[in-house]
């Protein structure tokens, strides 16, 4: 544990962990920020595959959201409206009149409490009812274990004392050259995804789609991110020339989803108990705030956020007194 900055007033910590294999995390007490991940390459090199700010300043504000937990619920609220029976709450709009990634605080830019036990990380953070306009007293707990076959397996729990939405996932931009070499545009992803869901042109997910009617978000077979960011197709220009979209994941009990890099031969596969993921691919990163110890570039890293499909509150309602429990492995080979 090492004290690395003050936010507003606040003393802020990062922790770092490992295991037998040749992997190590740092996250810091803000937000449960990762920010850093190395990992084995193919000639057994360790280096990190997260994006991170050169300056630890940057995770107050944390424009790109690198590393943290977000929520109460991640991703878009439409004007910020929340319905839940017969009542309708006001979040805050963070995003244009929208309302983004549990908002302006949201777990991204609370302090956790961390334990420390081997391999494993376990943060918590109480949110008071009514934190960023959701109803309900709300304790979370999230925890990182980096296991001895190289995966980082993350354990979402949460518990309100309100009928409330909860959707968590973490917002890691992984970039597999290994202290950031290059952009992400070489990586081949794969996702098991039949379904995605067009957007509006403030990011809102509008309607379903198959992927048989859009072959270049068809991610059944693997493609490099250069040939999808280069289409035509008016998704992909819409939220800047990129990926950042809802895939709604096909049942089975393989891994979802494959991110590789041919150069430095690592591969991440990713297994969940969600049911979609958003992928977005780093479109709106600008040159400032520098990262990686360099400039920062758009495309720098990729974001699998999985998570409770979009526009479904409903179906993460969380009822007063139950346990909100999810599972994401990170698997490195
Ligand atoms: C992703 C995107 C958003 C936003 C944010 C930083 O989750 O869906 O568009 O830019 O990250």
């Amino acid at each position: 544990m090492k004290k690395v900055a003050t936010f507003g007033g606040q003393d802020i910590y990062s922790y770092t962990i490992s295991n037998n294999s040749g992997m190590s995390l740092t996250a810091l007490t803000y937000g449960a920020a990762i920010t850093e991940l190395n990992v084995p390459n193919n000639q057994g090199k360790s280096e990190n595959v997260v994006i991170r700010y050169d300056d630890v300043s940057f995770y107050e504000e944390n424009p790109h959201y690198l590393g943290v937990i977000v929520g109460r619920t991640a991703g878009r609220t439409e004007d910020g409206v929340l319905n839940i029976g017969q009542e309708t709450y006001q979040l805050e709009k963070n995003d244009g009149n929208n309302h983004l990634h549990g908002g302006k605080k949201g777990l991204a830019k609370s302090i956790w409490d961390v334990t420390q036990e081997d391999g494993t990380l376990t943060f918590t953070y109480i949110s008071p009812d009514g934190e960023d306009g959701y109803p309900g007293e709300v304790q979370f707990k999230v925890s990182y274990h980096l296991s001895d076959q190289n995966q980082l397996i993350i354990h979402y729990w949460a518990k309100p004392n309100k009928r409330t939405p909860i959707n968590l996932t973490n917002h890691s931009y992984f970039n597999l050259t290994g202290d950031k070499k290059r952009d992400v545009l070489g990586h081949r992803l794969k996702i098991n995804s039949s379904t995605f869901y067009e957007l509006n042109a403030e990011s809102i997910p509008l309607s379903k789609k198959l992927a048989d009617e859009k072959p270049v978000f068809d991610f059944r077979h693997s493609k490099t991110l250069s040939e999808v960011v280069s289409n035509d197709y008016e998704q992909i220009k819409i939220v800047g020339g990129g990926i950042d979209h809802p895939f709604l994941l096909d049942d089975s009990q393989q891994e979802k989803i494959v991110l590789s890099d041919p150069t430095s031969g690592r591969s991440l596969g990713v297994k969940t108990d969600d049911p979609a993921v958003v992928i977005y691919s780093g479109n709106q990163i600008k040159e400032q705030p520098a990262l990686n110890g360099g400039t920062a570039e758009k495309y720098d890293g990729i974001c699998i956020e999985t998570q409770m499909p979009p526009n479904e509150t409903e179906s993460y309602l969380v009822d007063a007194g139950a346990i909100y429990q999810k599972q994401t492995i990170f698997s490195f080979y």
